[in-house]
């Protein structure tokens, strides 16, 4: 097993989503001003990893490559945080669109282990997209972040190590999402079937809880060695009837959680050789 203990904790923030109407959430950042505000507060708060999704001028999700160059060039002056931009983009995005990302040259990228039910829509991840995705992101040298809905999107990671290699810088990052409407459940159990699962190959992971399953999904992956990944995108309310005023005060609450276990957050440095993005020159074997 190459998975190492890993004493402090990678905060990922991930502030804005791509599901949420700003007129709904208007302390929701979703205009690059907002976006680059929000992430430095976050990254003095403890986050190290940003995990983006882009707006257009009305306020809706966007693939649009131009915002997206932006927007990596914005938060790197800004910020030191490892920029990831999502893959997933909304439910409406077609592939092609979702894989031209990478052309907008972030440090990482979210790549989704399989199609999932969303809610009353479809999330759709194909097997052939998935390696497509993958290897478009080791040939731009971008690290990818495995996202897990479900216990079959962990199989599915096995089955593209196993059939592709090893992804840009030799490192295996991945992010445990709980609690989408046709996904896991946000519960403890749920947390503990698919770490189990996890193939050897991976070398840290991180989990998510949407809505009320935040707070149970963050100290559980606290308790189990995991990291950390919070956020306007997964949650809106921040305690029992109070909304979220904004993402940082929920990076500083996990960040107070992972000092009091003993695990405080890392630095951007520490995140980025986590994530193998200081492993110059690894190359990943053939499949
Ligand atoms: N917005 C969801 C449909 C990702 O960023 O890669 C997909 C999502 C996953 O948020
Ligand atoms: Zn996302």
């Amino acid at each position: 097993m190459r998975r190492v203990s890993e004493p402090n904790t990678l905060v990922t923030v991930a502030p804005t989503g791509a599901e949420t109407a700003k007129a709904d959430v208007p302390q929701l950042p979703t205009t690059l001003a907002e976006l680059v505000d929000e992430a430095v507060a976050c990254e003095a708060a403890g986050a190290a990893l940003i995990h983006v999704h882009v707006r257009d001028a009305d306020h809706r999700p966007t693939l649009d490559p131009a915002r997206l160059r932006d927007t990596v060039a914005a938060l790197r002056e800004r910020t030191g945080l490892v920029v990831q931009l999502s893959t997933g983009g909304s439910v409406h995005d077609p592939l092609d669109a979702r894989l031209a990302v990478l052309d907008a040259a972030p440090d990482s990228c979210s790549i989704t282990c399989g199609t999932t039910n969303f809610g009353d829509d479809v999330f759709l991840n194909p097997w052939p997209f998935v390696v497509e995705l993958f290897e478009r992101a080791r040939d731009a040298h971008v690290v990818p972040e495995f996202e897990l809905f479900d216990l079959g999107h962990v199989a599915t990671l096995r089955r593209l190590l196993d059939t592709c290699g090893l992804p840009w810088g030799g490192a295996v990052h991945c992010d445990f999402v709980l609690g989408v409407p046709g996904g896991m459940p946000g519960t403890v159990p749920a947390l503990v079937a698919g770490v189990a699962a996890l193939p050897e190959a991976v070398t840290s992971w991180s989990a998510t809880g949407i809505g009320r399953a935040h707070l149970p999904v963050a100290a559980a992956a606290l308790a189990l060695g995991g990291h950390l990944r919070v956020g306007m995108e997964d949650n809106l309310v921040y305690a029992r009837g109070r909304a979220v005023r904004s993402n940082v005060e929920l990076v500083e609450r996990a960040a107070r959680l992972a000092v009091e276990l003993q695990r405080p957050p890392m630095t951007t440095a520490q995140a980025r050789t986590l994530l193998g993005l200081d492993a110059v020159g690894v190359e990943a074997p053939a499949g």
